[in-house]
């Protein structure tokens, strides 16, 4: 028995199902709101010592942190396989994950999309210095990324398959091009184009769309 809970606002929770759709994994998932529901901030701490999304838990095995969830499916289940088996490629599907997440989240997904379109929402100002560093910023992700990928498929960033890389990037670029100067951004660059064509319609992608894109 295998039980999540996220949101489906959350990139991390969207990286996490992106992955258990991907490889076919039955699972319970339970929609938790850390950032407006007291009630369901106060139930995620006892999960999450930081109170973040996602967690799992298998069985009674708890686990947190995106990325160790992701290297446990790999290894606790069947399906096609997320990470390649060449170290080097391997290496390169980690990396480009790593930058996703240690980059990416914080500039495209804060930087851009919540101060341009969440907070204009909200009938809040930008903040217009964070937002020419989040631009200066993923200009920089996508320059590597670009250079980073392999010439596999048009879905694959780095193999022959769908990876790590492509699970970690997918949610992020999904808020990114929401930003219209983002989305023009992204066309200076071909192979992440053809890649975010691809994922944009891929299935996995249109089931766990996030109720803040588009609108
Ligand atoms: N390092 C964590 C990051 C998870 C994360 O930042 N999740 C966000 C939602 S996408 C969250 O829970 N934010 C709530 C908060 O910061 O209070 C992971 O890999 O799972």
């Amino acid at each position: 028995m295998l039980t999540v809970w996220g949101a489906t606002y959350s990139v991390y929770s969207r990286v996490l199902r992106l992955a258990l759709l991907e490889k076919g994994i039955a699972h319970d998932w339970v929609e938790v709101d850390v950032f407006g529901d007291a009630a369901d901030q106060a139930a995620q701490h006892a999960r999450h010592p930081f109170g973040k999304i996602p967690t799992l838990d298998h069985d009674g095995f708890a686990l947190y942190e995106t990325g160790p969830c992701l290297r446990y499916l790999e290894g606790a289940f069947d399906g096609p396989a997320l990470l390649p088996a060449d170290p080097r490629t391997r290496a390169r599907a980690e990396q480009i994950a790593a930058i996703a997440d240690n980059y990416g989240y914080s500039a495209m997904v804060w930087g851009l999309f919540v101060e341009m379109i969440s907070k204009p929402r909200d009938a809040e100002e930008p903040d217009q210095e964070v937002v020419r560093e989040a631009f200066a910023q993923a200009r920089i992700i996508l320059d590597t990324i670009e250079a980073l990928s392999g010439d596999g498929p048009d879905e694959a960033l780095a193999g022959d398959a769908v990876s790590h890389a492509d699970l970690f990037l997918a949610p992020v670029m999904a808020y990114f091009v929401c930003v219209p100067p983002a989305r023009a951004m992204l066309t200076g660059y071909p192979k992440l184009s053809r890649w975010w064509q691809a994922w944009a319609e891929r299935p996995s992608m249109t089931a766990t769309r996030s109720p803040l894109e588009g609108t």
